[in-house]
């Protein structure tokens, strides 16, 4: 018997193995794969907002994201036969001469529990690889993180050499522990996440898919 609110339950409390089973039993109930999705990324703007106010932190968040993951992976394939196409591409990666890549590393999985597809480039990324990137994938939006006020300035030329590249209508969102909203307006990035669970709502935004502007 299916149990969506369940399954939204599970992944709040990072229980993977309920997170599975009750993806399975949505599965196997025959409930549409988008319907399921749903009751999954629900969990996922719970767990941002509560990150966001300072209610949970990262282990917290990092084991809601890792139950998210093992049960999307069961619900993708029947995304795919499905005809269900994520509602993104991103580009991610941490800024050239940058090796942190823990907070990185949970945006790009609460973007994922958001529906976009991620293509995590790593850490030290120069804006050539980005434009590359971007270009390679067809990407929408791109991330930029730096933890370094030495390195941060490089997101400067990641959004110069992106306009540059003539690439259609690419957002970019950086963020990362020195990085400020006036220092993302000053680079003429189009929004600036001061943590991983406002990293969806800010690239929902930026890409028009929200409220608002960042
Ligand atoms: Co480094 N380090 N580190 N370090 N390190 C910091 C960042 C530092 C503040 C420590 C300190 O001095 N107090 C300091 C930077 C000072 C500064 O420039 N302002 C520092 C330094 C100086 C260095 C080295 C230069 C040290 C040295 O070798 N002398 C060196 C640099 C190496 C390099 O990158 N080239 C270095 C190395 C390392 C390790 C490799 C040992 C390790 C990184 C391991 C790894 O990431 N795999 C490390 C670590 C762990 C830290 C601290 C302790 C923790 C960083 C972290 O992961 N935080 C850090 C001190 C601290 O923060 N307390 C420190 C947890 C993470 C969840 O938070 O990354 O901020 P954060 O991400 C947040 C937000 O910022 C935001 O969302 C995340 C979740 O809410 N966010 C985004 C991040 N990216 C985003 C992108 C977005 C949106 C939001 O959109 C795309």
């Amino acid at each position: 018997m299916a149990d969506l609110a369940a399954l939204t339950k599970a992944i709040e409390d990072g229980d993977r193995t309920g997170a599975v089973l009750h993806t399975n039993e949505a599965i196997e109930a025959g409930l549409k794969p988008q319907t399921i999705l749903d009751a999954m990324t629900a969990a996922m703007d719970v767990i941002g907002g509560k990150f966001q106010r300072g209610e949970i932190y990262v282990p917290e968040m990092l084991i809601s994201a890792r139950a998210m993951k093992e049960a999307t992976a069961k619900l993708e394939p029947v995304l795919a036969k499905a005809g269900i196409r994520p509602e993104a591409r991103a580009v991610l990666g941490t800024i050239k001469g940058d090796l942190h890549d823990i907070g990185k590393n949970l945006v790009g999985m609460m973007w994922k529990g958001a529906n976009i597809e991620v293509f995590d480039l790593g850490t030290n990324v120069t804006a050539e690889r980005f434009v590359e990137a971007v270009r390679e994938h067809d990407a929408h939006l791109v991330g930029v993180s730096a933890l370094l006020t030495t390195t941060m300035v490089g997101m400067g030329e990641v959004v110069t050499a992106i306009r540059a590249a003539d690439l259609g209508d690419v957002k970019i969102i950086v963020g990362g522990a020195p990085v400020t909203a006036e220092y993302a307006s000053k680079i003429g990035a189009d929004g600036y996440a001061p943590d991983a669970g406002s990293a969806v709502e800010v690239a929902k935004r930026a890409l028009g898919h929200g409220a608002g502007a960042s």
